[in-house]
């Protein structure tokens, strides 16, 4: 089901076991430092490029805590979840806001997309393209695996592209 949108600036909350627990406005993101900020390209022209802020500066401001060993991403708009261990997803995440200079919006995953720089293809790993989640609300820092609906084979995989959320 759809989710009723807020009205205020789109926003990702990250919490759970973390220190601060916050939220942060797109433009809080893009008024992140300049070294906080990359691009992802994939090859082979697909769709999931885009510029944001790494993972891991967000990780900086929030202080995970000892005990968390997993992040789960949670798209409340189409109810999408994946959950990754965070040792591996640290140096991989980038959360994106734009595309090539324009701010994301639904039919390019915005307005806040997760881009993994290296992912495998889908259903190979825990790191895979179907982790590339889509209208991303909430990073929950967690201390065992959390909510994953991510399609774990071929026919699931193309019920859901046979979807479209945006
Ligand atoms: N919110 C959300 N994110 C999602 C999905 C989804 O259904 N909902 N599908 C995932 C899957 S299975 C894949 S392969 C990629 C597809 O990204 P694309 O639509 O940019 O090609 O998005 C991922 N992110
Ligand atoms: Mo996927």
């Amino acid at each position: 089901m759809m989710s009723v949108e807020p009205s205020g600036g789109a926003r990702l909350r990250i919490d759970g076991l973390v220190e601060h627990a916050r939220d942060f406005e797109v433009d809080e993101l893009a008024a992140m430092p300049a070294g906080a900020h990359v691009r992802v390209a994939a090859e082979g022209g697909s769709k999931r490029v885009g510029e944001g802020v790494e993972l891991v500066a967000l990780l900086d401001l929030v202080q995970p805590r000892p005990e968390a060993t997993h992040l789960t991403l949670h798209a409340d708009h189409d109810d999408f979840h994946v959950s990754v261990p965070l040792v591996e997803v640290r140096g991989q995440g980038v959360v994106a806001y734009e595309r090539d200079g324009v701010r994301l919006d639904r039919a390019t995953g915005g307005p806040i997309r997760f881009l993994i720089r290296d992912p495998s293809a889908c259903h190979t790993g825990e790191l895979d393209e179907c982790a590339n989640v889509k209208y991303l609300s909430r990073l929950e820092l967690t201390a065992r695996k959390g909510r994953d609906t991510r399609p774990l084979d071929d026919a699931a995989h193309a019920a859901l592209h046979a979807q479209d959320h945006a």
